[in-house]
Order: structure tokens, then sequence, then C-alpha cells
């Protein structure tokens, strides 16, 4: 099997931009690389995307939110992530579950149980072997998205909800240190990326002792 990896954070903290130096880190290091986002990564997953994040008048439920990012998620690891983990790729991935912990569970005040049982039925046992919470308090990650495009259904939300999203975050680094890390990305992009290639190492995921040459 190969290794799962996903990227985390609220909008604008620089997982677009942190995907590539992982990419390339794990590149050259020899390894097969399938870089893949949520929702999407499939065709019927970037046309939920779409639903999911276009404007509409007509308001979506909570619950429709939530059942449309899982059968995203039901196709992108039947269609993409399974199959490229059986053939040990490694797979780094844009947002995954925790997202909706975050968003529908935090952001929106969902039910955490009806999310894990989403969980269990879509990925049974499987788990990311390593999460990278990027970090940042929500007025820097606000102030960079804003730079880069006008906000979606989701990012229009109000910073009490970017908030509560954040702190949902930081409560699973805190729960599940095995396979969650949070890395302060608030700081100079060099140094969140020096903090990143330490967590790879800490989690087994590169290792020292190989050639890292970029
Ligand atoms: N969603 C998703 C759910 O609600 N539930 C779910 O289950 C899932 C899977 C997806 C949306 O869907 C929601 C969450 C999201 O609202 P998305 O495109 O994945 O949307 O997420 P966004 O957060 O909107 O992605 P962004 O592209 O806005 O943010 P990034 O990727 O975190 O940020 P990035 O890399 O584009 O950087 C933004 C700007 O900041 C600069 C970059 O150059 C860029 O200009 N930057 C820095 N500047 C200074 N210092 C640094 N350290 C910097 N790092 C980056």
């Amino acid at each position: 099997m190969g290794k799962f990896i996903t990227l985390e954070g609220i909008e604008g903290v620089g997982k677009t931009s942190n995907l590539e130096y992982i990419r390339n880190l794990l590149e050259a290091s020899g390894k097969h690389v399938v870089v893949t986002r949520e929702p999407g990564g499939t065709p019927l997953g970037e046309s939920l995307r779409s639903l999911l994040l276009q404007h509409s008048e007509d308001e979506m439920s909570a619950d429709a939110e939530l059942l449309m990012m899982f059968a995203a998620r039901a196709e992108h690891l039947k269609k993409v992530i399974l199959p490229a983990l059986e053939a040990d790729k490694y797979v780094l991935c844009d947002r995954f579950t925790e997202a909706t912990y975050a968003y529908q569970g935090g952001g929106r005040g969902l039910d955490t149980a009806k999310i894990a049982e989403l969980e269990n039925w879509a990925q049974a046992e499987l788990r990311p072997d390593l999460t990278i919470i990027l970090d940042a308090p929500v007025h820097i990650g606000r102030e960079r998205a804003g730079k880069r495009s006008a906000p979606d259904r989701i990012e229009k939300e109000e910073d009490d909800f970017f908030k509560r999203v954040r702190a949902s975050y930081r409560e699973m680094a805190e729960h599940y240190p095995h396979r969650i890390c949070l890395v302060d990305a608030s700081q100079h992009l060099e140094n969140v990326q020096a903090q990143i290639l330490r967590q790879l190492h800490e989690y087994d995921i590169l290792h020292l002792e190989q050639p890292v040459s970029l």
C-alpha cells in the first residue's frame, strides 16, 4: 500500500501552494505521487464541487451539503484514491474528511456522530496516514484568499463560521496526534515549508537519509 497524505485548513492558508512543495519533495525521493482534491477529483466529484461552491438564491440545507461532500468522496475513493494506494502510490489530497468535521461539523453545527457514520460507511477503516493542518488566524487566511479571487458560496460565510472551523481543526489535531499535525501557517512561506518538511520526517512519510534535491 502507498501512503495517503491530506492537507487541511481554513480558506487561504496556503494548501494549494504547499501541495506543490510536498509533491516535489516526494517525487525527488522517488515516490509516485497522485495529487487530487476534495470536493472533486473525478468528473462526478467536480460537478458536485461546482454545485457546492456556486452561489444560489435557493439556500442549500446543511444536510444536503454534507451528503454531497460524501457522495463526491465515495466516487473519489473508488475511482482514484483506493486504486492509487493499492498501486503503492502516494496520494496527496487537498482536503478530505477532516474538512467535513471542521466545516459541516464545527462550522454548520451538524452532529459529528452523523459524520462519523458516513465516514465509516464510505471509508471503512481507511484514514489518512498523515493530515497536515495549516493553521492561521481567520483574518490572515481571509486576506490571502481575498487577494486571489471573489468569494464562493462557502467563503462568503462570516468570520465566526471560520473561527469555529479553525477551532474544530485544532481539536482534531489534539485528539489524533498520531495522524494529524498542526503547522503554523501564519509565518513566511519558507518557514511554513520548513515545518512541513520536519513533519514529513517525523510521521515517517519521508526519511532524512534519503537525498532530497529540488
Ligand atoms: N469543504 C470541503 C467542506 O465544507 N467540506 C468538505 O468536506 C470539503 C472537502 C473547497 C471548499 O469546500 C469546503 C471547504 C472550502 O470552502 P478549496 O478550493 O479546497 O474549496 O478551499 P479553499 O480554502 O477555498 O482554497 P484556497 O485556494 O482559497 O486556499 P489555499 O489553497 O489554502 O491557499 P493558496 O495556496 O491558494 O494561497 C492563497 C494565497 O496566499 C498566498 C498564496 O501565494 C496565494 O496568493 N500564500 C502566502 N502568502 C504569504 N505567506 C504564506 N505563508 C503564504 N502561503 C500562501
